[in-house]
């Protein structure tokens, strides 16, 4: 058996990481033979639910688990770890404006970065799920210079889960056998899913998704929109923003990095290099391939005069939210 890593999830007390935790901790995420001490972040009011959560980690009776150490300082929580999931966030209050909500929350991303910086192995390998998650990861990332900005991500992945899953119902598929829809840029409603490159398996033959489905107006307009307002869609539901979906994810981004894809494609948001002429320098959503811990961007692929708008747009976005946030962490 391996030596264990420490693995820090921040918002620990949250409903995210309700869901999250277990995947961690019983081997769905780092392999079945990779034990983990669970390094546990929240806030100091919310040390006696964290407390809960620790009883119910030691009733699990997890072969896996380690240790485990409920914090609510983020030195001792960063300390050492090799894989940080970064949930814990501000949520949006009644009566706050966006602007407000991404002034708190790049606050809290300055400070988790600059503590990182200090004590985490500088080969952790960051995702960031609490929103504006690709602009909180990029603020992470600036303020952990030691660290490599390509270990620093965002988490699109539920986004392409959930477009993954929409195809496949519209196809009458099982969800693995459609493969290859991309989520391009920001985890926010400029998001773009995209099914032009997608593949399905029909009959036991791959086919092109677009020629499949044979109506471009459904992939242009109600898969992107249901794609976009799916997270809508589940708070209308269920009075709470998704959670079980959204720790899945988490899950399969985590894994697929460190294990590796093969020749799937996934989503993350990573640090753009002008790929497919987006803005350099902010945290973009692109198809990626990952082998050895390492992540690479799909090239080659072609985007029409439909992609390019929405490409720009949500590349526009990720730049004013990124000239904000550096302005709100200048004080
Ligand atoms: P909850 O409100 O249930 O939990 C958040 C937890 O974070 C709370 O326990 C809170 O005390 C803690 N927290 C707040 N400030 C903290 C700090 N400075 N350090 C450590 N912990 C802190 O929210 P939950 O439903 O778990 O969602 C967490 C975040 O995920 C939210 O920002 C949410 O918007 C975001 N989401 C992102 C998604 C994505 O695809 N990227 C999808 C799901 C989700 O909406």
């Amino acid at each position: 058996m391996a030596a264990p890593i420490k693995v820090v999830v921040t918002g620990a007390a949250g409903q995210i990481a309700y869901s999250l935790l277990y995947q961690i901790a019983s081997g769905s995420v780092f392999g079945p033979d990779q034990p983990v001490y669970l390094h546990l972040l929240d806030i100091a009011p919310m040390m006696g639910v964290l407390e809960g959560v620790v009883m119910e980690l030691a009733d699990c009776a997890l072969p896996l688990l380690a240790g485990v150490l409920p914090t609510a300082n983020p030195e001792e929580a960063f300390k050492d770890v090799a894989a940080a999931f970064l949930v814990g966030a501000m949520p949006r209050k009644e009566g706050m404006e966006r602007k407000d909500l991404l002034a708190a929350n790049v606050r809290i991303f300055k400070e988790q970065g600059q503590a990182m910086d200090k004590v985490a192995r500088k080969d952790v390998k960051v995702l960031v799920v609490g929103n504006p998650a690709n602009t909180n990861a990029l603020i992470c990332s600036k303020y952990a210079p030691s660290i490599p900005k390509e270990n620093f991500t965002a988490m699109t992945r539920l986004d392409q889960n959930r477009a993954q899953s929409q195809l496949a119902a519209k196809l009458g598929l099982p969800v693995q056998d459609v493969k290859r829809v991309i989520i391009w840029g920001n985890h926010s409603s400029t998001q773009f899913p995209d099914a032009s490159n997608a593949v399905a398996k029909i009959g036991g033959v791959e086919k092109p998704v677009p020629a499949a489905i044979n109506d471009n107006e459904y992939l242009r307009s109600t898969f992107v929109t249901t794609v976009q307002k799916r997270g809508a869609a589940v708070i209308a539901a269920r009075k709470m923003s998704s959670a079980l979906s959204a720790a899945k994810a988490a899950s399969d981004h985590m894994k697929d990095w460190f294990l590796g894809t093969g020749d799937r494609w996934v989503s993350m948001g990573v640090v753009s290099d002008g790929s497919y002429g987006t803005p350099r320098d902010v945290v973009f959503s692109f198809p990626v391939t990952c082998s050895n811990g390492v992540w690479k961007i799909v090239e080659g692929l072609t985007i029409d005069d439909f992609g390019r708008q929405m490409l720009d747009a949500t590349g526009k976005e990720l730049a004013e939210e990124k000239a904000e946030a550096l302005e709100v962490c200048k004080d």
